[in-house]
């Protein structure tokens, strides 16, 4: 059970994630959101220049560093940044200007974090983005995603990153149940004792599930498993709408220290 409920704040310098895709394609313009994001409570921005979403294809490593580096520079004097990449050279160089975090959603990156000596995300993911939705299939979700959490993290902390999240991968070769039965064992996670970190938000199950939402309008159920994910005792989560998710951590610290300490 984590003491503290922080917001990592996306950030994806982009033209098409699925939710801020395009928004933030001039670096001024994704620089002045991060540390608008800040101000809001976030403790660390994820600057992203490689949409992941399903069906998105690769994006060459040499055009993610244009999009990212200006600003991770740009944003590293004024909070955490984390890189959101799969490419060890665009990890490797975001930390060279300022990235603490390297936030891997390939879970192969370990080895960059670790001589690096920062921060590492490990996220389980099945298959790859262009086709990770076609026919998830897992024989126990649960039990093969936290396993494969439990050995990424060993690793990691065995190659000498300085603090080690483990992550589901919401949405990351998943069914609408398949990450529904991960969201309801994060209490398991959680006490499995490395720092978990939880991204649902605006994803597609939650327009599913909230009766065909458009991406725009996921910010209630967005919330709502952020509050889910801070009460079961996750350390962070990754969120468009910082400011609502960091009153919904406060309160969740409120009632989980304070309260339960009366
Ligand atoms: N989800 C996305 C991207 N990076 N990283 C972690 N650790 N966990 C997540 O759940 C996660 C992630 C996908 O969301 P987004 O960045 O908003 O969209 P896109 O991939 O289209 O850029």
């Amino acid at each position: 059970m984590s003491d503290r409920a922080l917001v990592m704040g996306v950030l994806n310098v982009t033209p098409d994630s699925f939710s801020d895709g395009g928004r933030w394609n001039d670096a001024e313009d994704a620089v002045a959101w991060g540390l608008q994001m800040f101000g809001q409570g976030a403790a660390i921005v994820d600057v992203g220049g490689e949409s992941t979403r399903p069906g998105a294809e690769p994006v060459d490593p040499q055009e993610e560093l244009r999009r990212v580096l200006p600003v991770v520079r740009a944003l590293a004097p004024h909070g955490r940044v984390s890189i959101d990449t799969r490419h060890a050279e665009v990890a490797e160089a975001a930390v060279s200007v300022g990235a603490t975090i390297v936030n891997d959603i390939s879970a192969t990156l370990a080895h960059v974090a670790g001589r690096l000596g920062v921060g590492y995300v490990a996220m389980h993911m099945q298959g790859d983005p262009p086709t990770m939705q076609d026919a998830p299939s897992y024989e126990d979700v649960v039990a093969e995603v936290h396993g494969f959490l439990a050995a990424r993290a060993a690793e990691a902390r065995d190659l000498g990153a300085s603090e080690v999240w483990v992550d589901p991968g919401i949405g990351f070769g998943k069914t609408i149940e398949h990450n529904l039965a991960l969201l309801a064992s994060l209490p398991e996670l959680v006490d499995a004792g490395t720092p978990v970190l939880v991204g649902a938000s605006r994803k597609g199950f939650l327009g599913a599930l909230t009766g065909g939402a458009a991406v725009d309008d996921r910010l209630e159920a967005s919330v709502a498993v952020a509050t889910w994910a801070f009460a079961c005792g996750v350390d962070a989560v990754r969120a468009h709408d910082v400011e609502p998710t960091v009153t919904a951590g406060r309160l969740v610290m409120g009632i989980t220290r304070t309260g339960a300490a009366a």
